[in-house]
């Protein structure tokens, strides 16, 4: 296909490109680059651990020598650059090896999450013109295999499915590595690298196009503010494919440094503090829900956690009362973490006062990253009030891949991006997520758009209509609550048999509704639209948890 790679999405003007590269942000690496400098500087460093299969600890030699040889295979195979393939890998050291092949010929990841199922996976697959899908065999008792055959029926452009483990019908990838005689072009470093999953707000996720240049900054500026360098040892506890564990500072923050990276197969803190324990770990990342539950687990834990260093914890707010007892718990430093995929990364600082590292969310990475908040007009608001953040700097995408009609709404006409977070600046600069504005549910740091699972319960011939909306939940920050108003004389459903549909409909298993209610009619807002904010403050069956969950999310009008 070799698409010109920004054909696809718009890029930074060309004075923002200038002024990023003469401040030396954009320094023209590419990730092939990366781990060639690495492994001819530490070859035999360990860059990979995978604990699984008898431990398996990979070197930058060894990483970099695996990448090409698998690079080759791709390429002989007829993957090349600018084609995209979709990767559903879990926490496996094969992750790693596929991306650097990947780059390395300069074909595009596309980080499909281990919980995506057919709908997700179908979608990826045909909305990027994947010529070819990566997974494993099974993972978490589901057969990955079924769904890419189910997937490949229906795709035709799918030319290649690459297994990890035994292959049924399909490719092992343990067979493509050969020899690599062929010079690879590869990619440039303002060229995308791969491309990311939006939270979404829509019925389908958007794809987030990053480039080296872009990411590679991001990644440079995290590890100077964690502390990350060749001595860290850095446990990837959430998914590897999200943005948070990748390079907050993640495992391409912790390769850049020369660290070593080692893979936690399950996020529970009996297999994770077993790990800290035997490979020293030194640093990871967790969402609130997973912090909470370590937080408490650490109390009677029989493992030695005295490695760890520091635990950033993101992706979800993170209450204060959880967060000023991590510290005294797992015996590290705490630091927040208020990222997006699109880009903008914000850190509390190693240096900040115990107070701003509990009560806040941190402040931008780079001196570079523009913040705006501004009311619902546009107008910037006074300093210290909340409004909607919109920013742009030199590692937030200017728009999303093949979307120009959503991309003239999620961006203002000068390049910022609205986030659809509300948020505070304090007098010390830093940022406090008070709440969102988009039709989003963050429930415990996955992301679900309404919308989508509205379509699918709205395609059950007993449903009239349905709206999606969060409630407040103690332990995740937020569940999904699905009301429904079923049709006239249509059969009496339960809400087991609601969340079924959705199941069935092979979605990922977090975006089945957590709470089904039957009701006769959505509260109405003046113009005759659903107000979902009626709806969090309003009926009774979602418990006594169900206070609204979000005080600033704006009524979405939809039908
Ligand atoms: C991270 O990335 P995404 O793309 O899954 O989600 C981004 C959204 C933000 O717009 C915000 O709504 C929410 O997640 N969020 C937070 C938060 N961190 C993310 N809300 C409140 N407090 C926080 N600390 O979630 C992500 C990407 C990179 C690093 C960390 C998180």
């Amino acid at each position: 296909m070799n698409a010109a790679p920004h054909d696809d999405a718009p890029t930074w003007p060309a004075g923002f490109a200038e002024r990023y590269r003469a401040a030396g942000h954009w320094r023209g690496e590419t990730f092939t680059g990366v781990l060639r400098a690495r492994a001819a500087a530490h070859g035999d460093r360990v860059a990979v651990v995978d604990p699984a299969d008898g431990r398996r600890a990979w070197t930058y030699g060894e990483l970099d020598r695996r990448a090409a040889r698998l690079a080759a295979g791709f390429a002989t195979r007829g993957i090349a650059r600018g084609d995209r393939v979709v990767v559903q890998l879990p926490n496996v050291a094969e992750f790693i090896e596929v991306v650097f092949a990947l780059f390395r010929i300069g074909a595009l990841p596309v980080f499909a999450l281990p919980a995506h199922r057919e709908t997700e996976i179908g979608y990826f697959c045909s909305f990027t013109e994947a010529v070819a899908y990566v997974i494993p065999d099974r993972h978490a008792g589901f057969d990955h295999r079924e769904l890419a055959t189910a997937v490949r029926a229906r795709t035709p452009g799918l030319k290649h499915v690459f297994v990890v483990g035994d292959p049924g019908e399909h490719t092992p990838l343990s067979g493509v590595p050969c020899e690599d005689s062929v010079p690879l072009a590869g990619p440039e470093p303002h060229d995308l690298a791969f491309l990311q999953l939006s939270g979404g707000t829509t019925g389908v996720p958007k794809l987030i196009p990053r480039t080296h240049d872009d990411y590679i900054y991001s990644l440079r500026g995290s590890d100077e503010i964690c502390g990350v360098d060749e001595d860290t040892r850095f446990l990837v506890v959430l998914p590897a494919a999200h943005n948070f564990p990748m390079s907050s500072p993640g495992w391409l923050g912790t390769l850049y440094a020369g660290g070593t990276v080692v893979l936690c197969p399950r996020p529970d803190p009996a297999t994770a503090f077993a790990l800290v324990e035997q490979e020293r770990v030194t640093m990871t990342g967790l969402v609130p829900p997973l912090a909470l539950v370590w937080t408490e687990a650490a109390a009677d834990t029989g493992h030695d956690l005295s490695s760890l260093e520091l635990v950033l914890v993101g992706g979800a707010k993170y209450s204060e009362a959880a967060a000023r007892r991590l510290e005294p718990a797992l015996g590290c430093r705490l630091m927040q973490v208020f990222g997006m995929a699109e880009g903008l990364v914000n850190y509390t600082r190693l240096d900040d006062d115990p107070e701003t590292v509990v009560t806040t969310q941190g402040r931008p990475i780079s001196e570079d990253d523009e913040i705006r908040i501004v009311d619902d007009a546009g107008q910037d608001v006074a300093e210290g009030e909340f409004g909607h953040l919109l920013t742009r700097g030199p590692y937030t995408i200017r728009g999303y891949w093949r979307a120009p009609g959503h991309n003239r709404t999620a961006f203002t006409e000068d390049g910022f991006y609205r986030t659809g977070d509300i948020v505070r600046r304090t007098s010390n600069g830093s940022l406090v997520v008070e709440g969102r504005a988009k039709d989003q549910i963050n429930r415990g740091g996955e992301k679900v758009a309404p919308e989508e699972i509205e379509n699918i319960i709205l395609a059950h011939p007993s449903v009239h209509d349905v709206s999606v909306v969060g409630v407040a939940d103690a332990f995740l920050g937020e569940r999904t609550l699905a009301y429904v108003i079923l049709r006239d004389g249509a059969e009496p459903l339960t809400p087991v048999a609601v969340k079924r549909h959705v199941r069935e409909r092979g979605v990922a298993a977090y975006k089945v509704p957590d709470l089904v209610e039957f009701v006769d009619a959505f509260p109405r807002t003046g113009i005759g639209k659903v107000s979902k904010k009626g709806l969090r403050t309003g009926p009774s069956a979602a418990g006594p948890a169900a206070t609204p969950a979000d005080p600033h999310r704006a009524r979405t009008p939809r039908h």
